[in-house]
C-alpha cells in the first residue's frame, strides 16, 4: 500500500491488466514506491497520468518461432519484443533465450530498461525481448536455425532507429552473429540494428566487458564514498556468464579476491581465488557446467545448489545470474557473515524482502538499473560508432564507461539525498532514471 491514493490505483490497475506476471508486478511496485515523493512534489505528473502511461508499454509484439531441429523434427518456441517506452530515443534492450521466458519476464526487464537506460545519459528507450527456446544442448545449427526463424520475424519490427535489441542470458556473440546475418539479409541493410556484434561487424571494443566492468566501477564509487574499495576484499560473485565473467576480471584486477563463482546447477568455491582463464575456458569454449572447475583445480570445492553459494563468507556480493536469485533467508546469511557490500550485476536479483534486509542492517546496496546500466550504455556507444561509421580504440571505450558510471553513481546518490532518501540508492536510481522521462513525457503531450 502507498500513501498516495494515486499510485494505489495504478498499482490495482497494473495488477488487474496483467494477471499471472508477479514480476512484472514486484518491479512495478518498487518503482513506484520509490516515486511516491516525487509525485507528491510534482501534481502536474497525476493530472496528466503520467504514470498509468508508464507501466503500459507502447506495443507488445508475440510470435511463433517455428524451427526444425538436427532430427528433423518441427520445433515451436514462442518470442517476445516489448517496446515499452521510446520518449527518449529508440527502445534499446536484450535478448533473453531461457526456457522460464514469459511475457511477465519480459515485461519486468523492459519496464527497469526505461530508467536504466535513462541514468546512462545517453538517448535510448527502453524495450526488451527474447524467447522460452533454451540453448543449451543444442547444436550451432539449431541455434542458427532458431535465430533465423526469430529474426524473420522480428526485422519487422526493429531498426537503427525505432528499436536496437542486443544479448541477455542465453545471447551471447554467437546468437547476435546469426540474428544479424538473418536481418542484413531480409532487409539488405548494414546498419546497427543490434548491438553486442562481432568485431569485424560493426561491434565495439568493451562492449563484451562492460557489464561487469561497469559494475565495478559503480561499486567502487560506492565503496570510495563510505572509505572502502575493492583492495583485499573477499568477494563472491553468482553466475558464471558474460556479466560475471567480466565483474571477476574487473574485481581482481581492482585487488580483490573473488572465491566463488555458480551456474544454475551448483557453485565452485576456491580460497585461492578463482582461475577465470579456466572459468573462461569452460563457459565460453567447451560451453560446459561449473562444476568442471574443480578437474582441473583439484584444491576448490564443487556444490550443488546454486543458491548455496550465498553461505560463502565474503565482503562484497555480486549477484550476476538471474532474478529473485538472493532472497531474505541468503541475505540473512550474507549480513550474518559480515558482508558490507552488495551490488546487482542480473536484473532484479534480490527479492524486496532482501533488499530491506541489505537496507536495515546498512550495508551499500547498489541497485541493478545503476549498477549494470554499463552494459547497454556500452551498447549506446556502438550505436554511436555505427553510425559514426568509426570505431574507438578499447581504452577510449572504457575511459567512457568508466565516466558514464561514475556519473550513474553520483545522480543516483544525489538524487536519493534530494528527497530525504539519503544513501537509498534503490530510491535514488528510481527517482533519477524517472525524471528524464517523465520531463520528457510530458513535453511530447499525449501519446
Ligand atoms: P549469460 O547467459 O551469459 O549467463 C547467465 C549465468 O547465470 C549463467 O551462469 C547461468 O547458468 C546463470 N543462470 C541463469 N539462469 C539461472 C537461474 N535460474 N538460476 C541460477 N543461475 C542462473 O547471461 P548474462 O551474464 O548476460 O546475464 C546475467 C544477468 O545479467 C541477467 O540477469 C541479465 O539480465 C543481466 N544483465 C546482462 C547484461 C548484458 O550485457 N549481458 C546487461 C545488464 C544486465 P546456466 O549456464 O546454468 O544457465
Ligand atoms: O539488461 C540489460 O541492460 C542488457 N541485457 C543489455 C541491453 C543492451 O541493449 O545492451
Amino acid at each position: 500500500m502507498f500513501n498516495s491514493q494515486y499510485l494505489n490505483d495504478v498499482m490495482e490497475t497494473v495488477i488487474r491488466r496483467n494477471p499471472s506476471e508477479p514480476e512484472f508486478h514486484q518491479a512495478v511496485r518498487e518503482v513506484l514506491e520509490s516515486l511516491e515523493p516525487v509525485i507528491e512534489a510534482n501534481p502536474q505528473y497525476e493530472k496528466a497520468n503520467l504514470i498509468e502511461r508508464l507501466v503500459e508499454p507502447e506495443r507488445t509484439i508475440i510470435f511463433r518461432v517455428p524451427w526444425i531441429d538436427d532430427n528433423g523434427n518441427v520445433q515451436v518456441n514462442r518470442g517476445f519484443r516489448v517496446q515499452f517506452n521510446s520518449a527518449i530515443g529508440p527502445y534499446k534492450g536484450g535478448l533473453r533465450f531461457h526456457p522460464s521466458v514469459n511475457l511477465g519476464i519480459i515485461k519486468f526487464l523492459g519496464f527497469e530498461q526505461i530508467f536504466k537506460n535513462s541514468l546512462t545519459s545517453l538517448p535510448i528507450g527502453g524495450g526488451k525481448g527474447g524467447s522460452d527456446f533454451d540453448p543449451k544442448g543444442k547444436s550451432d545449427n539449431e541455434v542458427m536455425r532458431f535465430c533465423q526463424s526469430f529474426m524473420t520475424e522480428l526485422a519487422k519490427y526493429i531498426g537503427a532507429d525505432t528499436d536496437v535489441p542486443a544479448g541477455d542470458i542465453g545471447v551471447g556473440a554467437r546468437e547476435i552473429g546469426f540474428l544479424y546475418g538473418q536481418y542484413k539479409r531480409l532487409r539488405d541493410e548494414y546498419t546497427g540494428v543490434l548491438t553486442g556484434k562481432g568485431l569485424t561487424y560493426g561491434g565495439s571494443l568493451a562492449r563484451k566487458e562492460a557489464t561487469g566492468y561497469g559494475l565495478c566501477y559503480f561499486t567502487k564509487e560506492m565503496l570510495a564514498d563510505a572509505g572502502k574499495s575493492f583492495e583485499g576484499a573477499t568477494v563472491v560473485i553468482s553466475g558464471s556468464g558474460n556479466v560475471a565473467i567480466y565483474a571477476c576480471e574487473k574485481a581482481t584486477q581492482m585487488g580483490a579476491r573473488v572465491v566463488a563463482m555458480s551456474d544454475s546447477n551448483g557453485y565452485v568455491y576456491d580460497k585461492n581465488g578463482i582461475d577465470l582463464a579456466a572459468v573462461k575456458q569452460i563457459k565460453e569454449v567447451e560451453r560446459k557446467r561449473i562444476k568442471e572447475y574443480v578437474n582441473t583445480h583439484p584444491e576448490a570445492e564443487y556444490h550443488e545448489g546454486c543458491a548455496n553459494i550465498w553461505t560463502v563468507k565474503c565482503d562484497i556480493a555480486l549477484p550476476c545470474a538471474t532474478q529473485n536469485e538472493v532472497n531474505e533467508e541468503s541475505a540473512k546469511i550474507l549480513v550474518a557473515n559480515g558482508c558490507y557490500c552488495v551490488a546487482e550485476g542480473a536484473n532484479m536479483p534480490s527479492t524486496p524482502e532482501a533488499i530491506a534486509t541489505f537496507q536495515s542492517n546498512g550495508l551499500l546496496f547498489g541497485p541493478a538499473k545503476a549498477a549494470n546500466a554499463g552494459g547497454v550504455a556500452t551498447s549506446a556507444l556502438e550505436m554511436s560508432q555505427n553510425s559514426m561509421r568509426y570505431s574507438w580504440t578499447f581504452e577510449e571505450v572504457d575511459e567512457k564507461l568508466c565516466s558514464i558510471m561514475k556519473n550513474i553513481y553520483k545522480n543516483t546518490s544525489e538524487a536519493a539525498a534530494k528527497y530525504g532518501k539519503a544513501g537509498d540508492f534503490v530510491a535514488g536510481a528510481n527517482i533519477a532514471g524517472f525524471i528524464k522521462v517523465a520531463e520528457t513525457m510530458m513535453a511530447q503531450g499525449v501519446v
